[in-house]
């Protein structure tokens, strides 16, 4: 067995107002109780360390600078860097990335466990739109302030396994997963902000979308024989409600453990790498059972056309 103990770090809301000192002392205790837990890898949310900022529109796009982080990691996030160093835990988290020459990604990062980052990942699949929207009931204006992610689907060898990162939508596509599977990945780490109410279908509110992420997850992780780790920034930020239900999934597409709350909420699940084997090695034996020849759509087409 190759045992990661796994603790997948749910955060409540961060209110737009919230400094990163505050969150980050969030983070802290949840590390501090993942440590006690006995916890190898703390996985946290996407864009952990402020409010899901997209939701407010910004005509000149460089006042949403202030989100974003210039490195990594900055004074903001040391401490966190620091107590994982000490307590020899591995993490991952997400935050608004601004690079030296000016591009903007929404990013994750995964660290070893001396706080080395080990891994980096630019979300892909940027959901939304770019210009104020009037007939949203909130705006998700991903695509006005991110740029898509340049640097693919990687995996990393980390604590012994093979680790890929995504974030929020990118769970949705099954891309996202095969890509990171054809590199053998054994646990997939995913932070997510899903607003409860969809702003374009009043009625697909937070039932539907906690069924539509486990869906993703468990088909992701099945699919590909692999743990995924998803894991929510949930509850009410400035009046905007986020969906909790973080959850972790095995290679059979189970869910072992799932969050009650919408607050900051540790899961821990023990999580064995070698229960990926089996699957990898039988329906889902990629070398014995692909057929390439008929998959070209994928990557030679984007959207769909039907027959005339
Ligand atoms: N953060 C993020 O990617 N949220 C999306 C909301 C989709 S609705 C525009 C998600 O897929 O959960």
């Amino acid at each position: 067995m190759r045992m990661i103990n796994v603790a997948a770090a749910q955060m409540g809301p961060i209110q737009r107002a919230e400094g990163r000192d505050v969150v980050v002392r969030r983070m802290l205790a949840l590390m501090d109780e993942a440590k006690a837990k006995g916890a190898d890898l703390i996985v946290y949310p996407e864009l952990a360390l402020t409010t899901f900022f997209p939701r407010w529109y910004m005509e000149n796009r460089a006042d949403a600078d202030g989100w974003f982080e210039r490195e990594m990691p900055n004074d903001a996030v040391r401490p966190l860097f620091d107590r994982a160093a000490r307590h020899e835990i591995a993490m991952s988290f997400g935050y608004a990335e601004l690079t030296p020459d000016g591009h903007h990604f929404n990013t994750a990062i995964l660290t070893d466990r001396t706080g080395n980052i080990v891994g980096k990942y630019r979300k892909i699949h940027l959901p939304g739109h770019a210009e104020f929207d009037p007939e949203r009931t909130h705006q998700h204006l991903e695509k006005r302030y991110f740029e898509p992610g340049d640097l693919g689907f990687p995996v990393w060898r980390n604590l012994g396994g093979i680790m890929g990162m995504a974030v929020c939508n990118d769970r949705r596509w099954p891309e996202t997963y095969r890509v990171m599977g054809l590199q053998g990945v054994e646990m997939v780490l995913i932070g997510y902000n899903t607003p409860s109410v969809n702003a374009q279908k009043g009625d697909e509110g937070p039932e539907k979308r906690l069924f539509h992420n486990r869906l993703s997850a468990q088909a992701g992780a099945y699919q590909n024989s692999c743990w995924v780790i998803a894991v929510a920034k949930a509850g009410d930020e400035d009046g905007h409600r986020l969906i909790g239900g973080s959850i972790i999934v095995n290679p059979d597409g189970e869910i072992v453990t799932e969050a009650k709350t919408e607050d900051d909420e540790l899961l821990v699940h023990p999580c064995d790498l070698d229960a990926t084997a089996f699957g990898k090695e039988t329906i889902f034996n990629f070398a014995a059972h692909r057929r390439t020849e008929h998959y070209g759509l994928i990557t030679s087409r984007t959207g769909a056309i039907p027959p005339t």
